[in-house]
């Protein structure tokens, strides 16, 4: 069985190379593999699921030629927490809880965003209780398009200011919260994004953390044949 996971794209109008990339790497891969998994973050903000604009209608068509190929799963990141049944429904993608432990190649993989480990930053994780909740989502949701359209390009304009996605600014992950999901979820392998720093962590024993990359420069994918990982860095097109 093979397993390609992303995250992280970060897709918005402004990068329209980030999209084309998207694009690509399902036309070249996904029919290579069983499953794909975006685990957050694919987007820079999604407004809601109503929302007509471009970016919504390329990524349902890219996402509904994924799900064509093989099996799609999307999880929320924390820019993305208002994609919702209808856009999975659309795209023929499985929403998947953050975190999920997942069956792959007869182990257990424990999959997230990522963000819920960085604990050290305790305003972040405010902030991310208060969009999770129900209650803020569905008053945001209550609220017409246009005004939702308003509250994202207010919150993106202060996230630029704020320089927001770049790992500087993000928190890394705290080791004692890795050791506590892995312990709670019974796995010795996880695999989340959000940091924005890559890479494939052993931390003794048989117990992995696989990183992946924020699509920038580049485009991150981490490929899972048989046990193997490759996590790699491609050139996104012109
Ligand atoms: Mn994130």
């Amino acid at each position: 069985m093979s397993t390609l996971f992303i995250s992280d794209l970060h897709i918005d109008e402004t990068r329209p190379a980030v999209l084309a990339g998207l694009q690509r790497l399902v036309e070249t891969e996904a029919s290579t593999v069983d499953a794909l998994f975006i685990l957050g973050d694919l987007v820079e903000v999604w407004v809601g699921d109503d929302d007509d604009g471009p970016v919504a209608a390329s990524l349902r068509e890219t996402l509904t030629a994924a799900s064509r190929r093989c099996a799609l799963y999307v999880m929320h990141g924390n820019r993305d927490f208002l994609i919702g049944p209808t856009f999975a429904s659309d795209t023929g993608a499985t929403l998947l809880d953050d975190p999920s432990v997942v069956e792959i190649d007869n182990d257990r993989v424990l999959l997230a965003h990522g963000d819920a480990y960085c604990t050290r930053d305790a305003e972040y994780q405010r902030i991310r209780a208060l969009f999770r909740s129900t209650t803020w989502q569905t008053g945001v949701l209550a609220s017409s398009l246009e005004e939702r359209r308003a509250l994202a390009a207010s919150l993106r304009a202060k996230s630029i200011a704020a320089n927001e996605n770049k790992a500087a600014n993000i928190m890394d992950v705290t080791p004692s919260s890795i050791q506590s999901a892995l312990d709670d979820a019974d796995v010795s392998l996880m695999i989340h994004g959000h940091t924005h720093r890559p890479g494939i962590h052993d931390l003794g024993g048989d117990r992995r953390r696989i990183v992946l990359g924020d699509w920038d420069r580049c485009g991150w994918k981490l490929r899972l044949d048989q046990g193997d990982a490759e996590l790699t860095c491609f050139p996104l097109p012109d």
